[in-house]
């Protein structure tokens, strides 16, 4: 049995060492290395997640949580990228060209590792060739791009051109989000989905891979 309470109490206080320990307790136990990270790490972290959508959490707790995950997340990993489980699904993800802003996208990807997807972070100011590269090199299902200037935002809509033009665009959902991005500029240049904050950007991949 995991202790779902426990794992929550760890990862809310930023507990690393004590998320290891009861990772690598539960482990030794012999309980599966995806039900610790479903029922143990991920059900913290969605909790997390939902507190800091409310308002209940701060940035600073989402950081603090997702660095005590990443510390247990290590112990699981060799494990879980043996089998064919949530780890399977590959998200790109990188601000775009002109842009230096990375606190968002750092917060999307925590939580995106947190929701048990593979995130390869691309980094800042990207020009459309090198998400063109990254796609064809990684192979990812999904490619996600942040911009928090309004001078920045359109450098999604190039990137998704150079994309389409390429020929990968029927191959990836682009998925798009930052302060000045809204919902109708998502639609206008093509993407597949906008998500207004790190939580919601979870929740946004997991359906957009349902359809
Ligand atoms: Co800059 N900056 N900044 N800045 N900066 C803003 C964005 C600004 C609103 C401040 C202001 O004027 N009030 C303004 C933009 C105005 C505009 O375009 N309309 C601005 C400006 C003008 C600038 C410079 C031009 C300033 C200058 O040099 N004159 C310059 C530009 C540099 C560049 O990028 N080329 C600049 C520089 C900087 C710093 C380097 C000093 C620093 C960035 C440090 C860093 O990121 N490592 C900085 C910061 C920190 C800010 C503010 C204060 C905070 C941004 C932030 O991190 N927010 C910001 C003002 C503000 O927002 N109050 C501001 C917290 C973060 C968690 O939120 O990034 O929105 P956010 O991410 C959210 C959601 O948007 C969403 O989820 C996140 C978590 O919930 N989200 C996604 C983000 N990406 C997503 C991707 C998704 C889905 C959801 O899918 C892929």
């Amino acid at each position: 049995m995991i202790d779902k309470e426990m794992f929550y109490t760890a990862l809310s206080q930023g507990k690393m060492d004590e998320a290891k320990r009861l990772t690598q307790e539960a482990l030794d136990r012999g309980e599966p290395a995806e039900m610790i990270l479903k029922d143990g790490l991920l059900q913290a972290m969605d909790r997390i997640g939902l507190k800091f959508k409310s308002g209940e959490f701060y940035i600073p707790e989402v950081l603090i949580a997702a660095r005590a995950m990443h510390t247990a997340m290590a112990i699981l990993k060799p494990i879980l990228s043996k089998s064919t489980g949530t780890m399977a699904v590959k998200v790109l993800i990188g601000t775009v060209k002109g842009d230096l802003h990375n606190i968002g996208k750092n917060l999307v990807i925590m939580l995106l590792e947190g929701g048990g997807f593979e995130v390869v972070d691309l980094g800042i100011d990207l020009p459309a060739n090198k998400f063109i590269e990254a796609i064809k090199q990684h192979q990812p299902q999904v490619v996600g791009m942040s911009a928090l200037l309004t001078t920045t935002m359109i450098e999604m809509k190039n990137t998704i051109k150079a994309i389409e033009w390429a020929g990968l665009k029927e191959k990836v959902k682009i998925i798009v989000g930052g302060a000045p991005v809204t919902e109708k500029f998502a639609k206008d240049i093509g993407a597949d989905g906008y998500a207004p904050d790190a939580a919601s950007a979870v929740d946004l991949v997991r359906s957009l891979l349902a359809e």
